[in-house]
């Protein structure tokens, strides 16, 4: 059985679990925070998620993780068979996670800790925002799914990306960013509707609490040294 290793607060971790449910995969899921030694014996850059195989296999990265699931489990698909369209899938996650994800999270640390954000790191990310916001009404479609007819692997992806977006990056910019795509809200919110998306947003409001906890303890030591 594979498990999953990592926390229910992780957007990435949540990103492989959705997966693995929607393709009706078995698993286990070994609770484990990010700088853990633990972690670090699974994921070689100690970040989750990362999921161990029945041969003892570790694989880490998120989007890895996603291609190994769909190619060893072939059941339910969540990539389209034809090759072109396989691409666009792949641009519209690796878009999202480049222009979406990553300058949003680049916001994080100044929301846990309460530190004002500096206007040119605002400026920064807003930059980086707009080029996926333009990426990503060039190429999705919401018809009804993100890709089109098919129900893809950057559905389950971006619906979760989305969440950073939101509670870093449209807060702090006071910039609604997901509005910028026509249709963008409506299809994610229908993700929300899936028993699959409310199970593992109950399982990611369990584990807040303890994640924060976590986080906090991680502050007062960086600030002890
Ligand atoms: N590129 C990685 C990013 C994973 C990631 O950033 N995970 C966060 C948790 S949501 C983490 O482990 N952060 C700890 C760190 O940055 O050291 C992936 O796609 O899996």
């Amino acid at each position: 059985m594979i498990t999953l290793h990592g926390f229910a607060a992780s957007n990435y971790y949540n990103i492989v679990k959705h997966a693995l449910l929607y393709k009706n995969i078995p698993f286990q899921e070994n609770l484990v925070f990010a700088g853990s030694e633990e972690l670090l014996t699974v994921s070689p850059v100690g970040k989750v998620p990362a999921i161990t195989n029945d041969d003892g296999l570790n694989i880490s990265e998120s989007s890895v993780i996603c291609d190994f699931i769909e190619e060893t489990y072939t059941d339910t698909s969540l990539y389209p068979a034809d090759a072109g369209e396989r691409a666009i899938v792949r641009q519209i996650m690796k878009i999202a996670e480049l222009y979406f994800e990553l300058p949003s999270r680049r916001l994080i640390p100044y929301v846990f800790s309460g530190a004002t954000v500096p206007d040119a790191l605002k400026a920064e990310v807003r930059q980086v925002l707009e080029r996926g916001v333009g990426a990503l009404n060039s190429l999705c479609q919401f018809s009804p799914w993100i890709a089109g007819k098919q129900f893809t692997m950057a559905d389950i992806y971006v619906h979760y990306v989305n969440l950073i977006v939101n509670t870093f990056a449209s807060s702090q910019l006071e910039w609604d960013v997901l509005a910028q795509i026509p249709g963008m809200k409506e299809w994610n919110d229908s993700m929300s509707e899936s028993d699959i998306a409310k199970q593992i947003e109950a399982d990611r409001l369990a584990n807040m609490p303890e994640f924060m906890q976590h986080i906090k303890a991680q502050i007062q030591a960086a600030n002890a040294k």
